[in-house]
């Protein structure tokens, strides 16, 4: 199938390949297609078969007169050879990318930047924001953004649109947990912006939109498992679950949160039974109950702990994901109490307790926590993201 081609340009570190990998996902991340022009280890082309368009990755370009210009011209010899290569390789949306710190210089590096794309005529900019953690740095940066576009007509016509994203989850210093964002958004505009033959359907992007969805609630269980497991970790004797309310209480609000439910009064009687249900199982106690009687199990109680609170914040974490998606997907419905009580009662005691006594072993005597992590994701069957 014909694709189209989305260049990613930007400034050193802002988050490109993290963006790249949050839309197309890890698998793609691991075999660039092959290049049809010179092999350039500068410029990697990423695909997924099921999302119409193509990312190109860029090397960043570092701040500074002489770096800029540099780049420019990479960018710029890329492109002709592009060109030539062929009409499957034009790009059919620029992707440019920066975050609050780099925003700062744009005014003064518009100028470079649009040069170093300028054969790709009347070609759409979509600028994207990225590592966007707070609105303040979000309405600032988008702010000096637009004024920078704003201040020719020849830039401004080819902006089409501002997006702000978080590529993935990030702990705030607070501890609060900030979710990703913005990615399905930029799917949609972008298929919407291809030419018109290459464009998915809208029930493609939907569908492929649930898998990002999927991937980005897997994250932030990932995330908050590993909190769990730093909770877990300095429990003594056993895990009191109570510990692990404000992990669950995060983790289930942040799932909540990429899925875009509505905070109705409906939705926030669901969310406290969650939480109630995490945290009221009497799971943890039974888990490191039944371990000590584990022949051959010679870890700490530690590692123990660590491993069983980061299999209960896990086990809720996706069984919340579930629900939400459920719910998301019109398959089920806010009044589906008892519903939802059943799935989580379900992963929360004999599932869990299953496949975690039957792992629990193979753990490392010294493990540390990211260790111990992977193995509780493994028990379940699946990889951590964090
Ligand atoms: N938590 C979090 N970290 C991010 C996000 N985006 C970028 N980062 C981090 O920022 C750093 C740089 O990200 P990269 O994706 O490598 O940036 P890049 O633009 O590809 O950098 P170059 O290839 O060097 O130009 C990495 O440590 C990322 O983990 C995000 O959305 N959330
Ligand atoms: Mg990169």
């Amino acid at each position: 199938m014909d694709k189209g081609n989305v260049l990613v340009v930007g400034y050193a570190g802002v988050g490109k390949s993290t963006l790249i990998k949050a839309i197309l996902g890890e698998t793609a991340m691991k075999k660039p297609v092959p290049s049809k022009t010179k092999n350039d280890a500068d410029f990697k082309v990423y695909e997924n078969k099921s999302i119409p368009f193509r990312l190109i990755d860029t090397v960043g370009i570092e701040p500074g007169v002489f770096k800029e210009r540099k780049a420019v011209s990479a960018l710029r010899k890329w492109s002709g050879d592009t060109i030539k290569a062929g009409k499957d390789n034009q790009i059919s949306v620029i992707w440019f990318c920066l975050d609050r710190l780099t925003a700062k210089l744009f005014p003064k590096t518009i100028e470079a930047f649009m040069d170093s794309v300028s054969v790709w005529k009347n070609v759409p900019i979509v600028v994207v924001i990225t590592q966007s953690y707070t609105a303040d740095d979000v309405n600032e940066t988008e702010a000096i953004v637009e004024k920078a576009f704003l201040s020719k007509k020849k830039y401004a016509t080819r902006l089409v649109d501002v997006v702000s994203v978080v590529a993935k989850p990030k702990t705030a210093e607070e501890g609060e947990l900030i979710v990703p964002m913005g990615i399905t958004e930029l799917i949609e505009l972008t298929n919407s912006l291809l030419p018109e033959g290459l464009q998915a359907a809208e029930k493609d992007i939907a569908r492929y939109n649930l898998t990002r969805k999927r991937a980005m609630s897997h994250a932030v269980v990932s995330v908050a498992t590993l909190a769990g497991i730093t909770v877990g970790s300095v429990a003594s004797p056993v895990v009191d679950v109570m510990l692990l309310k404000p992990t669950e209480s995060l983790e289930i609000e942040s799932i909540f949160k990429i899925w875009g439910i509505k905070k109705t009064k409906k939705a926030k009687e669901m969310l406290k039974l969650m939480v109630d249900i995490g945290t009221v199982s009497i799971t943890g106690k039974m888990i490191a109950s039944t371990l000590k009687v584990i022949p051959g199990v010679n870890i700490g109680a530690a590692v123990v702990n660590g491993f069983v609170s980061g299999a209960i914040v896990f086990a809720l974490g996706e069984a919340s994901a579930f629900v939400f998606e459920q719910i998301y997907s019109g398959k089920k419905t806010l009044d589906d109490l008892d519903w939802v009580k059943d799935v989580l009662d379900e992963k929360l005691t004999s599932s869990a307790l299953d496949k975690v006594t039957s792992t629990v072993a193979d753990v490392s005597k010294n493990a540390d926590k990211k260790e111990i992590l992977n193995m509780v994701a493994s028990a379940f069957g699946k990889k951590a993201l964090a």
